[in-house]
């Protein structure tokens, strides 16, 4: 099982408290589609997704955002049990979805940068970034773990 010490815990909930999820889910999932276009194969029923324009204003990727914040969200709320809690979300992207797991570090690392540009270096600080980088890490690991 994971520890989270009180300090991780106060910079989770702390940043995550500014989050919008709608908004900021929809800045993560263009930074994945833009900078790993590979990645956009598996939305290929979303339309279009041919500039960054395209992708910013189309309706399928910011609901898609959204949905994806909010399991960020219900995770964060787990966040003594992620992977207990992630289960049939793993399966999901496992069984279903056929989603290679090395993509969720990619969107992990999306995830970063945009709370880091979003929030500064001042709030969003090195020791701020490396509990984030710990619980991306964990979400990822949780996602994965249904794979075989
Ligand atoms: Mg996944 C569906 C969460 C990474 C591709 N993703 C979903 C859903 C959630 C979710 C909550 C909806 C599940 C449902 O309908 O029951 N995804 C989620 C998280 C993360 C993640 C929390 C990582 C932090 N997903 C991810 C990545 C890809 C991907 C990296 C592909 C590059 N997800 C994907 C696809 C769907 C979902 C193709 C189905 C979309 C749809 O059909 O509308």
């Amino acid at each position: 099982m994971v520890h989270w010490d009180a300090s991780e815990r106060k910079a989770i909930t702390s940043v995550w408290a500014k989050v919008d999820c709608e908004a900021d889910g929809l800045q993560a999932l263009l930074r994945l589609l833009v900078v790993y276009p590979w990645t956009q194969r598996y939305f290929s029923k979303f339309g279009d997704l041919s500039t960054a324009e395209a992708i910013m204003s189309n309706p399928n990727v910011k609901a898609h955002g959204l949905k994806v914040f909010s399991a960020l969200d219900e995770a964060i709320k787990h966040m003594d049990n992620i992977k207990g809690h992630l289960k049939e979300l793993s399966l999901l992207h496992s069984e279903t979805l056929n989603v290679d797991p090395a993509n969720f570090t990619l969107l992990g690392n999306c995830v970063l940068i945009v709370l880091a540009a979003k929030l500064g270096a001042e709030e969003f600080n090195s020791e701020t970034h490396a509990t984030w980088e710990k619980l991306m890490a964990v979400v990822s690991a949780g996602l994965s773990k249904q794979y075989y």
